[in-house]
């Protein structure tokens, strides 16, 4: 019997859509611990029926456990995981390749997005059929295959009509985006020639988060798909390999070793979103001194300006950003001053030093399906450290 099985009766259910970007995140992590589940489609009725009662919201994925407790986002559900299904975790724990994990994750879940969004709806002519039948099988699996288009055209229309203002990727960018997505493709590309993973031969958190964009967008849609597979092969092969992974395979590499075909990818987080974190924690900061009694944060708290391979645009503020960014961020300030002196020359290299050392206002902290300021006095959850610490 593995640690998986011993002592569960029920499956975990999970209730998520190939199609959903955040679910390939959650169903790779689910395959990789061996825990035992049960994918439910997130039809109209499961919505209805669980999801909106249970989180509030119409959301994907969810988790709810044998013991009827439901989870919701993709890094909660994970956190929330890993002390149950301790064996081969995640979380690197050596400090170096522990901070580099955390922040390829925030890349991912929260960077990454843009060229999802942006390759699934403005590769219109090869991926339009594809994604309204997808999502018209979503919602209503037994409605008839003729039917199914016309149930995705709602979805379709938020989901593809909403993106460009929310990330600030409307036509002037969509050139820098695409230059900036290419680029990272070639890195991650070349990274993949020395290692199967991001650091080493067993997927971290930083892989989970990567998988999400990579995976139902820029795999899996007939465009993206083609550009990975013809121009990141390794990558391609990379995504086959996180969602059908050798459960609980592979060791990090030793000696808390960053590759350094990873350095790219970090500078280009650093110099790409790096600016965009920073500004968030100042925004939200500021939001919540001119809001002294909100006991939780809007999910966009205004707009500011970022830059992308040259061109500028206006972006939401998302205060869940900030919620990812201080997880590495609160990692690497705990650190005794010996580590960071280690860590200290490739962030230097990499530009993310100064950034790293970003005082964080106002800590938030993600409770009950929603992300709440800390202030001072009213017990710190924000600063819990993941649990594999
Ligand atoms: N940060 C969340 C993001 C989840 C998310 O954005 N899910 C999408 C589907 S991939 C969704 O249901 N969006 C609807 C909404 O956000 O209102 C997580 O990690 O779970």
């Amino acid at each position: 019997m593995t640690q998986a099985t011993a002592g569960v009766k029920k499956p975990y259910l999970f209730y998520g859509a190939e199609v959903s970007l955040y679910s390939g995140k959650t169903r790779a992590y689910l395959r990789y611990k061996n825990i035992p589940f049960e994918e439910r489609l997130s039809t109209l009725e499961v919505y209805r029926r669980i999801i909106v009662p249970n989180i509030g919201r119409r959301i994907i994925p969810v988790v709810c456990t044998p013991e009827g407790e439901y989870l919701q986002d993709t890094t909660a559900i994970i956190d929330a995981l890993e002390p149950r299904f301790p064996q081969a975790p995640v979380y690197p724990d050596t400090p170096a390749q522990r901070l580099a994990a955390l922040l390829l994750e925030v890349f991912g879940d929260e960077w990454l997005v843009m060229p999802a969004m942006h390759y699934r709806w403005q590769r219109k002519r090869q991926n339009l059929r594809f994604i309204l039948r997808e999502f018209g099988g979503m919602l209503r699996p037994q409605a008839p295959n003729w039917l199914k288009p016309a149930i995705g055209a709602l979805p379709a229309c938020v989901f593809g009509g909403i993106y460009q203002k929310y990330f600030g990727i409307g036509r002037p960018m969509h050139a820098a985006v695409e230059r900036a997505y290419e680029g990272f493709l070639d890195e991650f590309n070349t990274h993949l020639e020395h290692h199967p993973f991001l650091l080493g031969s067993r997927p971290s958190i930083g892989d989970f988060g990567f998988v999400g964009p990579l995976y139902a967008h820029l795999y899996r849609d007939p465009g993206p798909g083609k550009l990975m597979r013809e121009r990141a092969p390794n990558v391609a092969r990379w995504v086959e390999r996180m969602q059908h992974p050798e459960p609980l395979g592979g060791e990090f590499l030793a000696g808390d070793q960053i590759p350094a075909t990873l350095l790219p990818i970090l500078a280009r987080m650093f110099r790409e979103q790096g600016p965009v974190l920073r500004d968030t924690v100042r925004a939200v900061a500021q939001w919540c001194a001119d809001h002294p009694d909100a006991e939780q944060l809007p999910r966009v708290i205004g707009s500011h300006p970022f830059q992308l391979e040259g061109s500028r645009s206006i972006r939401t503020i998302q205060p869940y950003a900030q919620w990812m960014f201080q997880r590495p961020l609160q990692h690497y300030q705990q650190l005794p001053a010996a580590e960071r002196e280690r860590i200290d020359p490739w962030l230097r290299q990499t530009g993310g030093l100064e950034l790293l050392d970003t005082p964080i206002g106002t800590p938030l902290a993600f409770v009950g399906y929603r992300i709440r300021p800390v202030r001072s006095g009213a017990g710190d959850t924000a600063g819990r450290e993941s649990p594999a610490a």
